[in-house]
Parts: C-alpha cells; sequence; structure tokens
C-alpha cells in the first residue's frame, strides 16, 4: 500500500494497534478521495506503543513528548490552519500524564482530531494501570489489583464540551475508518476513543467481542440522552453492554477561526528581519 514505509513493525503479534493502522490507511484513502491531499495531513503522537503507528505511515508526522501529543497538535494547527492533524495519544500519554491539554483542547473547540488508542495500560513499559484501568487490574505497579476506580473518558470530553465524541474497536476495522472519517470531516474538536486491545498486558479481546454493539438511532444532539448513553458503561464490572459509534456532535465556532480569523502564520510575509535586528544590537 502506497502508505507504507520502511521500518520494521515491533509491536506484538494479535496487538490491537495493528488494525487501527490499517483503518487510519484506509480513512487517509479515502479523505485524499474526497479531496484532502495527504500532503494537508499531520500526525501527531505521543510516547508508548501507540505511537509507533507513525514509523508504519508515509505520512508528515511529529514524534511529540509523553503527554504532549495534543498540545503539539494545536500549536500546529495554529501555526497553519489549513492543516488536518491527527492526534494518535495512548490512554497513559492523555487520560494520565497530559490530560489538561485533552481537557483545555476540547474547551476551547480547536479544529483537530484526537484517537485515542486506548489498551487501558501503560504498554510500552510493561502494563501499569492507567485512568481507564479497571479496578482489581493486577500489573507491574498494582501486584496486588488496582484499588483505584478508573474514569469515564467520553464522559470527561462531554463535560470539557468537545463537539464530536466516538467511541470505536479495533477489531471493528471498517466501522473504526468511517468514525475516523467523520472525525476528521468535523469541523471543531473531534474526539475517538479507540478500544484497543493490549494481548501482552491486558488482553481484553474476548471481553470486548462479547459486550460491544453498534449505536443505532442515538439522538446525538440531546445532551441528557448522549450522558445516558455514555453512562452504560463506566470501565468496570463484567456485567456491561458497550456501546460504539458517534455520541455526541454539535457545531460551534472553533477556537483557530475566532483567534486567526483568516489568518495563515505559516504564509504571513516574514515579520522579523533578523540581520536589521542583530545589527542593531551588535
Ligand atoms: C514524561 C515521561 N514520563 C514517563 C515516560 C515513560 N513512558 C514511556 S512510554 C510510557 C507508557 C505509555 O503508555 P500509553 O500512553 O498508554 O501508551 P501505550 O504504550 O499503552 O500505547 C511511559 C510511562 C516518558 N517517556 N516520559
Ligand atoms: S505491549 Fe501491548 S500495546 Fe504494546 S505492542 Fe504489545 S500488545 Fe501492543
Ligand atoms: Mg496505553
Amino acid at each position: 500500500m502506497k502508505l507504507d514505509t520502511y521500518c520494521k513493525n515491533t509491536w506484538c503479534p494479535g496487538c490491537g494497534n495493528f488494525a487501527i493502522l490499517q483503518a487510519l490507511k484506509q480513512a487517509v484513502v479515502s479523505l485524499e478521495e474526497k479531496g484532502i491531499p495527504k500532503e494537508d495531513i499531520v500526525l501527531t503522537t505521543g510516547i508508548g506503543c501507540h505511537a509507533k503507528i507513525v514509523d508504519y505511515l508515509n505520512l508528515n508526522s511529529f514524534y511529540s513528548l509523553h503527554g504532549r501529543a495534543v498540545a503539539t497538535a494545536e500549536g500546529i494547527k495554529l501555526a497553519n490552519p489549513d492543516l488536518k492533524i491527527i492526534t494518535l495519544s495512548g490512554d497513559g500519554d492523555s487520560y494520565n500524564e497530559g490530560i489538561s491539554h485533552l481537557i483545555y483542547a476540547a474547551k476551547r473547540n480547536i479544529d483537530i482530531t484526537v484517537l485515542i488508542l486506548d489498551n487501558r495500560v501503560f504498554a510500552l513499559t510493561t502494563g501499569q494501570f492507567t485512568a481507564t484501568s479497571p479496578k482489581g487490574l493486577k500489573g507491574r505497579s498494582t501486584p496486588e489489583g488496582a484499588i483505584e476506580e478508573p474514569f469515564n473518558p467520553l464522559e470527561l470530553m462531554l463535560a470539557s464540551n468537545a463537539t464530536f465524541i466516538a467511541r470505536g474497536y479495533s477489531a471493528k476495522t471498517e466501522e473504526l475508518k468511517d468514525l475516523i472519517i467523520q472525525a476528521v470531516e468535523h469541523k471543531g474538536f473531534s474526539f475517538v476513543e479507540i478500544l484497543q486491545p493490549c494481548i501482552s498486558f491486558f488482553n481484553s479481546y474476548q471481553f470486548y467481542n462479547e459486550k460491544v454493539y453498534e449505536l443505532k438511532d442515538h439522538d446525538f444532539t440531546s445532551r441528557d440522552k448522549v450522558l445516558k448513553k455514555i453512562r452504560e458503561w463506566n470501565y468496570n464490572g463484567e456485567d456491561v453492554k458497550i456501546p460504539l459509534g458517534i455520541f455526541y456532535k454539535i457545531q460551534k465556532p472553533t477556537y483557530n477561526d475566532a483567534l486567526l480569523e483568516k489568518l495563515n502564520p505559516s504564509k504571513r510575509p516574514k515579520q522579523v528581519d533578523f540581520e536589521n535586528v542583530l545589527d542593531a544590537h551588535i
């Protein structure tokens, strides 16, 4: 496929990330067919297994610091608002380390897309618990089982005023591809939580396969109904059903339009004549 790179893939065989890579590639091909050239798409990542995805995609990308994937995306968008920015972040990356960036990007409705590859552990560092790990999860940092309850990231995004909130599952690749396309096409802050089993530290395939279902005839403009749907699964317990699809979608002015109006800073003529500035100070 034309988006392939020469990098050797180092994900564990069976990792949910493979299917996410596939869905993202297909989404980019569809977006190109719809008139968004791949040169106008920029990916940002945090640090973790999820972040390696940019090594395997022949697209412009910025491998940022742990927890700074969203902040980096905001900076690129404000420097060149003509670009489509897709952030690929982990649960540890954006629900733990960089959570304030996620909340404020949603609050200000900056026009970027954030995909959270949520395997519900810090996987690259061998399985410590994160904000979405279920209570009781046994791992390196919680050998007796996690004593904290997880939070529900979709509820957090609704409270933070995100204008597009969705959930996909890596094993539902076709549906995930469609969600990514719709998220990128949404004008405003779009958030897609992607359930991504980590076969090495939290193998959740069987659980998700039994519990997930697609949202149908869901009124995604009513906040009350949306909240009820979001709370159908609070990332804990066994006796649950897990809805997938778009939970919420509304239109609001974006931060970048309000701040920049028609200005594209990357296309502005040079503002500072550095030689003269230096001369003046020597
Ligand atoms: C500031 C900082 N803290 C901690 C680390 C160590 N670290 C690297 S990857 C990682 C785990 C990432 O977990 P997550 O974001 O969930 O991604 P996953 O590996 O699960 O895809 C950690 C803690 C780091 N690189 N930088
Ligand atoms: S440790 Fe988990 S998330 Fe990382 S590559 Fe292996 S299966 Fe995937
Ligand atoms: Mg993780």
